[in-house]
């Protein structure tokens, strides 16, 4: 048995056929994690969400900021962006099934020695106080109050991870830092916050970069 992962395909359909094709991937033998973003940019993204949803016990999936954006889009809390590509999966026959099985993923995985996150974690953050945040947020996804969490996960404020935190800022910070969190840095006063990517939410903030301590491809290896 292999385990392999692959992150960010955003919608890029053939080239994980290509890819699968390469690594000789065996759905009864191998395990495939894909680290979030399926989704989004590239042009298959509807046949990346059927084929990885299809694949079953073979794969294991945490969400990325594009996922969460095309459920927010789903329903109506947010805008189709200029350069989004999810459209087809909108106007798909089986959208409520591919969003259904979407909202029923992971945020966070741990296997072992292994823990897969699409972004990353807060240094103040005990693996298992990550684990239950997580699956806090999963929890929202699933549940009744989901339009709630996703009209409210955009924003780029709070930055900074405080115990004293509730309900929508706290849900919101989580979502942040799990999935478009993209520079962990200390200011002057050595506080770590920290900044998101800029898509496909709001413009990225103009939170501080120097001192930058972790980044988020060295939070994922
Ligand atoms: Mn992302």
């Amino acid at each position: 048995m292999s385990r392999y992962a692959i992150g960010d395909l955003q919608g890029c359909f053939k080239s994980l056929q290509s890819l699968l094709a390469k690594i000789d991937f065996d759905r009864a033998r191998d395990q495939l994690w894909l680290v979030g973003d399926l989704v989004n940019r590239g042009p298959g993204s509807l046949e990346c969400l059927r084929f990885i949803s299809g694949l079953g016990a073979c794969a294991t999936v945490v969400l990325g900021n594009h996922d969460l954006h095309l459920l927010a889009v789903a329903e109506g809390l947010a805008k189709v962006g200029k350069r989004d590509t999810i459209q087809p999966i909108l106007a798909a026959p089986d959208r409520e099934e591919l969003l259904a099985w979407l909202r029923s993923q992971k945020l966070l995985h741990l296997d072992g020695n292994f823990l897969m996150v699409h972004a990353g974690l807060l240094p103040q953050w005990s693996l298992a106080q990550a684990l239950e945040l997580a699956d806090e947020i999963e929890a929202l996804l699933r549940g009744p109050r989901r339009q709630s969490f996703l009209k409210n996960m955009y924003g780029n404020e709070p930055n900074q991870w405080n115990d004293a935190l509730t309900g929508k800022t706290r849900n919101r910070l989580v979502t942040t830092a799990l999935t478009p969190m993209v520079f962990l840095a200390k200011n002057t006063t050595n506080e770590t916050r920290f900044t998101r990517c800029s898509s496909p939410f709001q413009p990225e903030s103009s939170g501080p970069r120097r001192g930058l301590t972790q980044g988020r491809r060295a939070l994922r290896e």
